[in-house]
This record gives structure tokens, sequence and C-alpha cells, in this order.
């Protein structure tokens, strides 16, 4: 069969707002995730192991270090006609930014007419997982449907973050989908779960131009994708569901097949690290049959030393990159990011440090996820009195401090 002629749109313009303050300068998907990686490495590199080489990336909300991380760590050889390339807001429609991830769509539809795929894949950014979407394609393409929802089984208790589907007598169609609902029902075989959309959808081209035109013209309409147009495919019986289940990702394990994470909260967030550390990690960094890709500059490896005073610089159950300097400071279950210095005595317990944090003698952080380039001073203590940190940080609902980028830490 020859291979389907098919653009892959990434929705990258999402504000993840619940991921405050992450989100206070960047946008969701720029969002440093597992030390190396931001969280749109994950969509592209499914993508790009995939063979899918044609790929714009919509931006809008504070897009100018995703913008930058795109063009430079994804910029590719444009010999065979290939190309990952962000497109900010234009306003080409007239001046105002998109109302929602379906009127980014519509803006952006000349992409469609200059390419003229046969399927377009429309893809979220801001999920930690490994997926092979070549197979979700030719299911798609095989039933003949408008368009194919991936689906996933997720807690009951949170039905009213997703979009959740009920599906036909034969498993596959959708008969119900409703965005986000505050009174789902479990289902028939597992009470205490929902299926639930994972907001990647495969989509016959003219069945997506001509839904999107439809959904401009309505005037109730919110211009959401899962909101609004996924609903109106399904009323149309256009809409099928593809079964995360299963796809089958090359060198993936018993322990790691079919992991997600929707990272929409900073407890998620902070969640899907630890899941990376535990000692036979639930979802792999190291299959490198289904690499996740992700650029930076040059740095020297991480270092570990004796002080001056003989303390001794270690970490334990922990990732840590490149350029990270452990000068007599320990870290355990944590994961540094490039440049991260921990100074003598200190100690860095069950925590995410990003990008150059600094972390003073003697100073201890516990259970905390810390933006770029925050320094601690010496001897400062985060994660372990509640009530000061409640006055000084963000504090989340299972007790993660989380410090801003470049928030300053009183002495
Ligand atoms: P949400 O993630 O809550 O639910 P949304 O905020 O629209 O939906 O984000 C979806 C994707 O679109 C994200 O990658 C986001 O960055 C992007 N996006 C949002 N607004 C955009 C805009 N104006 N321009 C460009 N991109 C934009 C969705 C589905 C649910 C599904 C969950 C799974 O709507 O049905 O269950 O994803 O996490």
């Amino acid at each position: 069969m020859a291979r389907p002629h098919v653009l892959a749109m990434v929705l990258a313009g999402g504000e993840g707002k619940r991921l405050m303050p992450l989100t206070a300068d960047r946008a969701k998907p720029a969002v440093p995730f597992g030390g190396m990686y931001r969280l749109i490495d994950f969509v592209l590199s499914n993508l790009a192991n995939a063979g899918y080489l044609k790929i714009v990336v919509l931006t809008q909300y504070k897009s100018h270090s995703l913008d930058r991380h795109v063009s430079r760590t994804w910029r590719m050889s444009t010999l065979l006609g290939n190309y990952v390339t962000p497109v900010p807001a234009q306003q080409r429609l007239g001046p105002r930014w998109f109302a929602g991830s379906a009127d980014a769509i519509l803006q952006n539809l000349n992409l469609i007419e200059d390419e003229r795929p046969d399927h377009v894949i429309v893809f979220g950014a801001d999920h930690i997982y490994r997926m092979d979407p070549r197979q979700m394609v030719e299911q798609h393409i095989a039933s003949g449907a408008g368009v194919t929802i991936a689906a996933i089984r997720q807690p009951l208790s949170l039905a009213d973050q997703f979009g959740v589907i009920e599906t036909g007598p034969d498993g596959v169609g959708v008969a119900a989908f409703r965005e986000k609902p505050k009174d789902a029902v479990g289902l028939p075989d597992a009470p205490d779960q929902v299926y639930a959309s994972m907001g990647n959808y495969v989509f016959d081209t003219q069945v997506l131009v001509d839904v999107v035109k439809e959904d401009a013209a309505d005037l109730s309409s919110k211009h959401d994708v899962g909101g609004n147009i996924i609903p109106k495919l399904v009323k149309a019986g256009r809409a099928q569901v593809y079964d995360f289940a299963d796809n089958e990702v090359p060198g993936s394990t018993d322990r790691d097949r079919g992991y997600w994470r929707d990272v929409g909260t900073l407890d998620a967030f902070y969640e899907a690290h630890m899941d990376l550390i535990s000692i036979h990690p639930v979802f792999n960094l190291y299959n490198q049959e289904w690499p996740i890709y992700t650029g930076h500059d040059p740095l020297p490896p991480a270092k570990f030393v004796f002080n001056e005073e003989g303390r001794r610089g270690y970490a334990v159950d922990s990732m840590v990159s490149p350029g990270v300097i452990l000068a007599g400071g320990v870290a355990e279950r944590s994961i540094l990011s490039p440049r991260v210095y921990v100074d003598a005595g200190a100690s860095v317990h069950d925590s995410v440090l990003m990008d150059c944090v600094r972390v003073g003698r003697g100073a201890v952080v516990r259970n905390a996820i810390i933006d770029k380039n925050v320094v601690i001073p010496d001897g400062a203590r985060i994660g372990v009195d509640e009530d000061y940190d409640r006055e000084h940080f963000t504090v989340t609902a299972s007790g993660v401090r989380v410090l801003g980028k470049n928030q300053v830490v009183p002495d």
C-alpha cells in the first residue's frame, strides 16, 4: 500500500494555568520535563519515530521559548520536503487571536491547502507517553471514519479533566462524547474507570476542513476541538475510537506499555517525574528503539566531588544531567537539570530542579519543584516548615512546594 500522505498539526498554544508558576513565563508545551526535555519533545518524538515528518506546531501563548526550542532542536533537512515548523498566531482572518484550538486550525487552513494531505493528525503537546501513531492512522484509514480519537481508561475521579467517550455496541463507534463532565459514570466492566480522550485525533482532511468551517459559523461555539468539533462529528456518526491499549511501541516493556500521563496539574507533573526515577521506571527513557529526542548546548559531564572539608557529593535514585556539579552536596530521589549546583552540606530530596538552580551550603530542599535560575541561599530550608512555605511559595494539594523561574528565596 502507498504510504498515506499525512500532515501533523501539533496544538501547542495552551496556557496551562494549572501549572502556574511554571507557565508564568512560557507556554505549557515548553515546560521543562525530566531534566533534559520539554513537554513538546514527547509528541514530536512519537511523530518523528513514526516517520511523520511534515509537522506544524501551532503556538500562541508566551511562545518565545517554545518557538526557540522547536526551531533549534527540531530543525530538519528539507531535502525530502520534511519540516517541523512552529507557526505563531498571525491574525490571518482579522485582528483577533485564536479563540480556541479549533480556531487555531481554522486560521491555519492554508497550511493544509498547501500540503494537500489525505489525513491530518491533530495531537496535543503536553503529555508524557510513547505511541506509534502509524497504528492509529492505519485503523483510521481502514475504518473510513471521519475522525478517530485516541482513548485510554482513566480513573472516574479524573473524568472532569477529560473528554469522556461512550462507545456503541461495536466498541469502536463513538455513541456519546462529553467534554469534562462533572457527572460521569464508570464503565460497565469497571465502575471506577472512564474511557477518556487523549486529545489526539486523526481526521480525514475534508472532514476536518468542513467541520472547522461549520464551527466557525456557529455563534454558540467556543471553537474548541474537544468541546465543539468532536461532539459535532459524533452527532454526525463520523467518530471512532482508537484504543491506546492496542498500541505497540518497539522496545517497550510490560512495565511501561500503555504509559500515558496528562501533566496538566503540578501534582501530576511531580508524580510523572517520580515515575522516571523509581527503581524499575514505569516510563523508560532508555528505550533507544523509540528515542525521545531533545536538544541542549554542549555541556561537560556531571561531576560529583568531595569539597575542601571532605564532604562527599553524591546522588542516588536520581537522574543527573550534564553540567551538574554536586560539590559536597547530596541528591536523593531527585531529578537535576543541566548546570544545577549543589554546595557542601546541602541536601536535595524528592525534588525536581530545573536548569541552573543553585543550592547553597547546608540548604535543605525537600518535596519541591524549583524552576530555572533560582538560588537557594546558604542554610535555607524548603519543604520543612509548611506554614512558612505557604507564605512564600506555591504549595500544591499534596504538599509539593513550587518555586517559579528566577524567584527570589528569602535568606
Ligand atoms: P485540554 O488539554 O484541557 O483537554 P486544551 O486546553 O484545549 O484541552 O488543550 C489541548 C491542546 O491544545 C494542548 O496541547 C494545548 O496546548 C492546545 N491548545 C489549547 N488552546 C490552543 C490555542 N488557542 N491554539 C493552539 N493550541 C491550543 C484536551 C481535550 C480533552 C482530552 C484532554 C486529554 O479537549 O477531550 O481528554 O485534552 O488531556
